[in-house]
C-alpha cells in the first residue's frame, strides 16, 4: 500500500518548543543555520518528515514545514503554511496564548486552513488544565474549535505519542489535497548544487509534476525543464498535491537576478502575471482594539501582500467609504508595483507597510481587473456576487459571461482552482437552466446572445430591404456592424446564422430567401449598361464608364451577380454571351 501524502506546517508564538517538538517527533532537528544554532530561534523555514500510520493501518506520510514563531519573521511563518494540509499549533504550558499565538491563528484562519492538532508543549512546566481551558476559549469560534489538544513534553516525552496517534487520526479522515490539472509550487528554498544546479523547493498544490516536465517560472516567465524530482531527497517520478517538492531545474539560473523565494513554478497554459486585482479583503473580529494591527486600513493606503510564498507592495483602492475597520470586510482593488499570477479564489494575507503587523486576510475575486472598469456596474455586480461564495463554479461562471456577455469555454476561468471539468460542468448547467448558450467555441450570456443574433438578422434584412439588387451583405461589414472583436466569436455568430435562414457565400451572407432585383431606380441604368456592352460586343467600353454613378455601380453590381455580365479583370466587362462566343470562337480557332 502506498503511502498517502500531506503537509504539516507548525504555528505558534517564539519559544513555545515547535523545533523541538520537530525533533522529538522526526528525529530531525529543523533548525539547520550557524545563526539558528546560536540564538537558539528558528529564523528560517526548517524541514522535516513524519510517517506515521491511520488507526485503520493505513500508512501516512507527511512532510513538515517548521516556522518562526519570532514576531520579526512572521513573513517567513506566512510563507510556510500557504499550501499546507493541517497546521501544528504550539501553545507552551508555561506561557500560555501570546502575541504571536493569536497572530498565527489569524493569519491561518485568512489563509483558510482547515485543520489543527493543537501541541500544549512544555507540559512538564506548567498547569496544562488551566492553559487547555484558555485555549479553548481562545478557539471557541474558530474552525479550529474542536481540534484535539494534547499536552507534550519533549524533557519527559509525555504525549509525544499520543500527538502523533492524534496527527494520524485527523489524516485519516482527510482527503489528500485536490489534483485539478493545474499545478503550483511556490518557491520556498532555491539552492545550487554542484553538478546539478539550481533546486528549488516548495509545497506542490493544484495538479501534479512529473520529471521531464516543461514548466514556467512566474513572474519571470522564464520556461525551464524538470530534470529530477524529489520528496524528502528521493527521486520521485511525480510529484502530487500536498506533498513536500524538490525540483531540480537545470536551465535556471539562481544568482540574484535568478529564481527566488517567491517565484512560482507552473505550467504555460496558466496564463500570465497581472498587476491590478479586485479582491475582497476581510479583518478579523479578534484584531484587539487600540492595537497598532488593528487601526483602519484607509483607502489609498501602500499595504504588503503576502502571496504563496511572495511579498508584493499594493496600493489599496476601497470600493467605498474611507476605511475598513476589524471585523469589517470590504471590495477593493490591488495595484501591485511588481505582476503575480494568482488565481480566482486564491486567499493572501495583508501586513502594513512597516510589517511589524498582520492586519487583514483577502481573496482574489478578479484577477484581470484593471483601473477603469473598478467601478462600473457590470464589474461590481461580479464582484459582489463573487465576495459571497468565491469557490462556488456556477456563480463565478455566470458572473463572468453576464459581465462579458461572452467567453471563450476553453480559456474561461483558466486562472482559478476550477478543474477544466468542473468548469464544464458549471457551463453544462447554466445551459440546462437557459441562463447561457454554447455555440462552437464560445459560452455566451443568453440574452447578450440573443441580442447579437438579432442584431445580425436585422441588419442583414435592412440591407436587403434597402438595397434588393445585392446578393447580401459583406461579412466584413456585418462584423463592422455588430463592433466584435473576437475572431472566435464572429465565426459562431455566422455559423449560427446559417443553421437559421441565411446563407453564407464567398465572402457574402444573406437569407436564404433573399431573390436579388432591381428596384425601379435601377432599371434605366442596368438597361444603359446592356445597351452600351452589346453596341460593341467584343470592345466593350472601359468598366470605369460605369463607375462614376452610383446607380450604375449598383446596376453593375447587380448584372455581375446575376452573371449577366462577367468580370474579367478588374477593368474589363462582358456580357455573358460575348464573353461565351469570343470562347468557343478562339477554342475553335485554335482547334
Ligand atoms: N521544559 C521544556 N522545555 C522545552 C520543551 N520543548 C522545548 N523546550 C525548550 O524551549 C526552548 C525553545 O524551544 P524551540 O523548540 O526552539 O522553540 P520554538 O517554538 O521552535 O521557537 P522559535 O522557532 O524561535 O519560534 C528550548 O530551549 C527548548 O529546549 C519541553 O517540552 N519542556
Ligand atoms: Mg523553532
Amino acid at each position: 500500500m502506498t503511502a498517502r501524502h500531506f503537509t504539516i506546517a507548525t504555528a505558534g508564538h517564539v519559544d513555545h518548543g515547535k523545533s523541538a517538538l520537530v525533533k522529538a517527533l522526526t528525529g530531525i532537528d529543523p533548525d539547520r543555520l550557524p545563526e539558528e544554532k546560536a540564538r537558539q530561534i528558528t529564523i528560517e523555514l526548517g524541514f522535516a518528515e513524519l510517517n506515521l500510520t491511520a488507526p485503520n493501518g493505513e500508512k501516512i506520510h507527511a512532510g513538515v514545514v517548521d516556522v518562526p514563531g519570532h514576531e520579526d519573521f512572521v513573513r517567513n511563518m506566512i510563507a510556510g503554511v500557504g499550501s499546507i494540509d493541517l497546521a501544528l499549533f504550539v501553545v507552551a504550558a508555561d506561557d500560555g496564548w501570546m502575541q504571536q499565538t493569536e497572530e498565527h491563528l489569524q493569519i491561518l484562519t485568512y489563509l483558510c486552513v482547515q485543520r489543527a492538532v493543537i501541541a500544549l508543549a512544555k507540559s512538564d512546566l506548567g498547569r496544562t488544565d488551566i492553559v487547555t481551558e484558555q485555549i479553548r476559549n481562545q478557539l471557541r469560534d474558530t474552525v479550529f474549535a474542536r481540534s484535539p489538544i494534547v499536552p507534550t513534553s519533549v524533557h519527559t516525552s509525555e504525549g509525544i505519542e499520543n500527538l502523533k496517534g492524534k496527527l494520524a487520526s485527523e489524516f485519516a479522515t482527510m482527503q489528500t489535497q485536490r489534483d485539478f490539472g493545474k499545478p503550483r509550487l511556490f518557491v520556498d528554498r532555491v539552492f545550487m548544487l554542484r553538478g546539478i544546479g539550481t533546486v528549488v523547493t516548495g509545497t506542490l498544490s493544484g495538479g501534479s509534476i512529473r520529471r521531464d516536465q516543461d514548466v514556467v517560472v512566474q513572474p519571470r516567465n522564464i520556461s525551464a525543464r524538470v530534470r529530477s524530482i524529489q520528496n524528502h531527497g528521493r527521486d520521485i517520478e511525480m510529484a502530487h498535491p500536498g506533498m513536500r517538492t524538490g525540483m531540480n531545474l537545470p536551465d535556471v539560473s539562481s544568482g540574484e537576478n535568478g529564481i527566488q523565494r517567491g517565484d512560482l513554478i507552473t505550467t504555460e497554459d496558466l496564463g500570465s502575471p497581472t498587476a491590478i486585482f479586485d479582491v475582497l479583503v476581510e479583518r478579523s473580529p479578534r484584531l484587539k482594539r487600540n492595537s497598532p494591527a488593528a487601526r483602519p486600513i484607509k483607502n489609498g493606503s501602500t499595504v504588503q501582500v503576502h502571496f504563496g510564498t511572495s511579498r508584493t507592495a499594493a496600493k489599496i483602492t476601497l470600493f467605498d467609504g474611507p476605511a475598513v475597520g476589524p471585523g469589517q470586510s470590504a471590495i477593493a482593488q490591488l495595484r501591485f508595483d511588481s505582476p503575480i499570477l494568482a488565481f480566482v479564489g486564491d486567499r493572501f494575507v495583508l501586513r502594513d507597510s512597516s510589517e511589524q503587523n498582520t492586519i487583514a486576510g483577502g481573496t482574489v475575486l478578479d484577477p484581470d481587473a484593471n483601473r477603469a472598469n473598478f467601478r462600473s456596474a457590470a464589474q461590481i455586480q461580479l464582484l459582489k456576487e463573487r465576495a459571497t461564495e468565491p469557490d462556488d463554479a456556477n456563480l463565478c461562471v455566470r458572473s463572468q459571461l453576464r459581465r462579458d456577455g461572452f467567453a471563450e469555454s476553453k480559456t474561461l476561468l483558466m486562472r482559478s482552482n476550477f478543474a477544466a471539468d468542473e468548469i464544464g460542468e458549471a457551463l453544462s448547467r447554466l445551459r440546462d437552466h437557459g441562463e447561457i448558450v454554447l455555440a462552437g467555441d464560445i459560452a455566451a450570456h443568453a440574452s447578450y446572445w440573443h441580442d447579437l443574433i438579432k442584431r445580425a438578422a436585422g441588419f442583414i434584412d435592412r440591407v436587403h430591404e434597402n438595397n434588393p439588387e445585392r446578393r447580401g451583405v459583406d461579412v466584413s461589414e456585418l462584423r463592422i456592424e455588430l463592433e466584435i472583436q473576437s475572431q472566435k466569436l464572429f465565426t459562431t455568430v455566422i455559423s449560427e446564422l446559417t443553421r437559421n435562414g441565411f446563407a453564407r457565400s464567398d465572402n457574402q451572407i444573406a437569407r436564404v430567401s433573399h431573390r436579388p432585383s432591381l428596384p425601379p431606380e435601377l432599371v434605366a441604368a442596368a438597361e444603359n449598361i446592356r445597351a452600351a456592352l452589346s453596341a460593341i460586343r467584343f470592345d466593350p467600353p472601359d468598366r470605369k464608364t460605369f463607375s462614376q454613378d452610383r446607380h450604375f455601380q449598383q446596376a453593375l453590381r447587380f448584372l455581375i451577380d446575376q452573371r449577366e455580365i462577367v468580370e474579367i479583370s478588374s477593368e474589363i466587362i462582358l456580357l455573358r454571351d460575348a464573353a461565351e462566343e469570343m470562347q468557343s470562337t478562339i477554342a475553335e480557332f485554335l482547334s
